[in-house]
C-alpha cells in the first residue's frame, strides 16, 4: 500500500542524483491519489469525530486518555486541513462523554455504598476534567442519564419496532456484568475462584459471567449478516487498520445469533426503560450506542447533516459493538452505518494488562503533572501503535522525550534562533545561488551538497506522507516521519557548522543565512505538523518563528518556497518573542527537584 510513496521517494532520489532539479511540493495534499481511491475527504466537508464514552464505575486511566487523544489528533489534522480556523470549527464536531447506565454501574454504585447517580456525577467529573487537562478539544461531552439522550433513545427504539425489528421471547445465557455482554457456551471457561473452586469466567476478558433467563426483548440481528459484509466489501475503508476488519469479516462468516436488547427491570434498574413497557430496561450498550446520534441533535433534523460523516475512535475491546451491532441497528433504524471506525490496541503496563486489582493502574493526571500536558500527549500517541498492545513504563517516557523533544527538536530551534547565531534576530534571507535548485548547472559559489538536497524532498514530501498516516490512524508514524526529518535537520546544520561562518564575509555571510533559512523553513513545518499532538510547543515554536496564527494551516503550508522561485512572507521578517527552552530536560529538571528537596 505504500508502494506509490516510496516510488516518489525513490524517483525524487534519483533526480538529484542525476543533478536534475527538484520537483516543486504539490500544495499541501489535501486528498491522496493512490491506489484506494478517495482516501480523504474535501477539507470542507463536514466530520464528527467520536471517542467511546468511558463507563463511570472506575476513574479514568491512560487508556481512556489514549483514546481521546487519538480522536483529537484527528479531529485537530482535519481542523488544520480546513481553510480558515472559523471554517474549520464550524465543519468538525468532536465527542466525548460518560456511559452511566446497566449492571455494572448500579454494582458499582451499590459496593460504593453510594446512589448510582451520585457515583456518576463524581466519575464523570473526573473524565471531564481529565480530558480538559489533557487539551482534549472536544467539542461536546455527552452523558447518558441526561433527558435529551433518554428521549433520543427511546426515539430510536420505536424505530426499531416500527420496522418490525424486535420481538419479546426467552433469552438464556450466559452474562458478564463486567463487561455487559451476553456469552455462548465457547466463549466461556472455568478458573479457580476465591475459595478455588472452578468459577465461569469470559475466556476473553477473564471477567467473572452468571448464567441468566428471562424474557426479553431481541433485535433481530441475524437478518443482517448480508447487509454488513456487503457494506464492508463496499467500503474498504469503514473498518482501519486492516487486520480489524478482517476481524469482523471473519466474525461476520460465524453463526450471528439475535440479540438480546431488554433486562427485566426487576433486575436492571439502572436504566432507560423500554417505552410503553416498563417491567423493561433497555440494554446498556444499545442506550450507550445511540449517545453518538443524541449529540447530533438526533431525531431532530440537524443530525441528518452530521450523522454520515461519523468517525468512531474505539479500542479493539469493543470492535464487536461498534462494527457489528450498532451498524445492524443503525441499518433497522433506516440510517446509514458509520462512515469510519477506527480502531486500536491495548496498553499494558511492564506486560501486564492494567486492571484495578492488580493496582498496576497508571494515573493520566499524574503523567500529564509529570511529562507535561504536551509531553504526555507525544509520548502516547509517539508510541501509541494502533495494531498492537503497547507496553508503559516510565523509563521510555523520559528517554523519548529528552531526545526527540527536549535534544532534537529544542535543541535545533535554540541553535538556530540563539542571539550568537541570528544576531539580528530575524529569518535570514534565502541566496539561491549558493543552493541553486538544478544542482547540475550550480555556479561557483554553490554550497549546497547531495544530502542538503535530500533534505529538502524529504521536508517538502512531510506534509503528505504525514497526511497520509492520519487516514491510515497510523499518527504514530506520522511523528515517526517527522522525528525522521528533525534529525535530518540536525544534521544538516552541524554539516554546515554555522557558529563557524561569519556574517562580517561577504562569502560566508549568504550561504550562512541559506543554512538558517533552511532550518528555520523546516522548523515551521514540522512546528506546524505537530499542532495536532503537542499543541502548546507547536504554538511556542511558531510564535518564536514569527508564524502569525493565520499561516498556521495547511493550506496555507507552502516549504521553502525562495527554493522553488516563489516571494517567502518569513524571508526578513522579525522572529518571535524568546520564551525560553522549547521543552526542558525531564532528566534534568527531575535532577533539580530531587536536589531541592534535599537542600
Ligand atoms: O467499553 N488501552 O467503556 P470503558 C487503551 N462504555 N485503551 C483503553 C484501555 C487500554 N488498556 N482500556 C480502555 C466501554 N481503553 C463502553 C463503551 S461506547 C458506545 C461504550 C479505552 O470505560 C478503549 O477505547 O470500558 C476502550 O474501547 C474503551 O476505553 C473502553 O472504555
Amino acid at each position: 500500500m505504500v508502494f506509490p510513496r516510496v516510488c516518489a521517494a525513490r524517483r525524487l532520489g534519483r533526480a538529484v542524483a542525476r543533478g536534475l532539479s527538484l520537483p516543486e511540493p504539490s500544495r499541501p495534499r489535501l486528498c491522496s491519489s493512490g491506489p484506494r481511491g478517495a482516501r480523504d475527504e474535501a477539507p470542507e466537508a463536514r466530520a464528527y469525530f467520536t471517542t467511546p464514552i468511558f463507563y463511570v464505575n472506575a476513574a479514568p486511566h491512560i487508556g481512556h486518555l489514549y483514546s481521546a487523544l487519538l480522536a483529537d489528533a484527528l479531529c485537530r489534522h482535519r481542523r488544520l486541513r480546513a481553510p480558515g480556523a472559523a471554517a474549520a470549527a464550524a465543519a468538525t464536531r468532536f465527542s466525548t462523554g460518560t456511559d452511566e447506565h446497566g449492571l455494572k454501574i448500579q454494582q458499582a454504585a451499590a459496593a460504593a455504598g453510594l446512589p448510582p447517580a451520585e457515583l456518576c456525577d463524581r466519575v464523570s467529573a473526573q473524565f471531564r476534567r481529565l480530558f480538559r487537562d489533557a487539551g482534549v478539544s472536544s467539542t461536546d461531552f455527552i452523558r447518558t442519564t441526561e433527558a435529551r439522550h433518554r428521549a433520543a433513545v427511546q426515539h430510536f427504539w420505536a424505530a426499531l419496532r416500527a420496522r418490525g425489528l424486535l420481538y419479546k421471547g426467552l433469552y438464556e445465557g450466559w452474562y458478564c456484568a463486567s463487561d455487559e455482554c451476553f456469552l455462548p457456551e465457547a466463549k466461556v471457561s472455568r478458573q479457580p475462584g476465591p475459595s478455588g473452586a472452578p468459577c465461569p469466567v469470559s475466556a476473553e476478558s477473564g471477567h467473572p459471567v452468571c448464567w441468566t433467563k428471562e424474557e426479553n426483548y431481541i433485535f433481530r440481528l441475524s437478518r443482517f449478516r448480508e447487509p454488513l459484509q456487503r457494506w464492508l466489501r463496499d467500503n474498504p475503508q469503514a473498518i482501519t487498520p486492516e487486520p480489524f476488519r478482517r476481524t469482523v469479516l471473519q466474525w461476520l462468516e460465524e453463526d450471528l445469533p439475535d440479540l438480546s436488547v431488554s433486562r427485566k427491570s426487576s433486575h436492571l434498574h439502572w436504566g432507560i426503560p423500554v417505552p410503553g413497557d416498563d417491567s423493561q430496561t433497555i440494554y446498556v450498550w444499545l442506550d450507550a450506542l445511540v449517545n453518538y446520534l443524541t449529540v447530533v441533535g438526533y431525531p431532530g433534523a440537524e443530525f441528518k447533516s452530521w450523522w454520515p460523516t461519523t468517525s468512531h475512535v474505539i479500542g479493539k475491546d469493543i470492535l464487536k459493538f461498534h462494527a457489528i451491532y450498532w451498524p445492524a441497528l443503525l441499518l433497522g433504524a433506516g440510517l446509514s452505518p458509520p462512515h469510519r471506525i477506527y480502531v486500536h490496541s491495548h496498553w499494558t503496563v511492564r506486560g501486564q494488562k492494567m486492571s484495578k486489582s492488580l493496582g498496576n493502574v497508571v494515573d493520566p493526571s499524574s503523567c500529564l503533572d509529570r511529562y507535561t500536558v504536551d509531553g504526555f500527549r507525544y509520548f502516547l500517541l509517539r508510541q501509541g501503535v494502533p495494531n498492537w498492545d503497547c507496553d508503559y513504563y516510565e523509563e521510555k517516557v523520559v528517554k523519548l522525550l529528552d531526545s526527540e523533544l527536549a535534544d532534537a527538536l529544542g535543541g535545533l530551534l535554540n541553535r538556530c534562533t540563539a542571539q550568537r547565531m541570528n544576531p539580528s534576530g530575524t529569518y535570514p534571507a534565502f541566496c539561491a545561488t549558493c543552493f541553486p535548485r538544478e544542482p547540475g548547472l550550480a555556479g561557483p559559489s554553490a554550497r549546497a551538497g547531495a544530502e542538503d538536497y535530500a533534505l529538502v524532498s524529504a521536508v517538502a514530501a512531510l506534509p503528505r506522507q504525514v497526511a497520509d498516516h492520519y487516514a491510515d490512524f497510523q499518527i504514530y508514524k506520522a511523528l515517526e516521519a517527522v522525528s525522521s526529518c528533525v534529525r535530518q535537520t540536525n544534521g544538516f546544520v552541524q554539516r554546515h557548522a554555522p557558529w563557524k561562518l561569519s556574517w562580517e564575509s561577504p562569502v560566508d555571510a549568504p550561504w550562512l543565512g541559506t543554512v538558517l533559512h533552511v532550518a528555520l523553513e523546516c522548523l515551521r513545518i514540522f512546528g506546524t505538523l505537530l499542532q495536532p499532538v503537542t499543541p502548546s510547543l507547536a504554538d511556542k515554536l511558531l510564535s518564536r518563528l514569527g508564524v502569525s496564527a493565520t499561516e498556521r494551516g495547511l493550506g496555507e503550508l507552502a516549504f521553502l518556497p525562495r527554493f522553488y522561485g516563489h516571494p517567502c512572507p518569513f524571508e526578513g521578517r522579525k522572529l518571535g518573542p524568546e520564551t525560553g527552552l522549547l521543552f526542558p530536560r525531564l532528566d534534568q529538571s527531575r535532577a533539580c527537584l530531587v536536589k531541592a528537596h534535599r537542600t
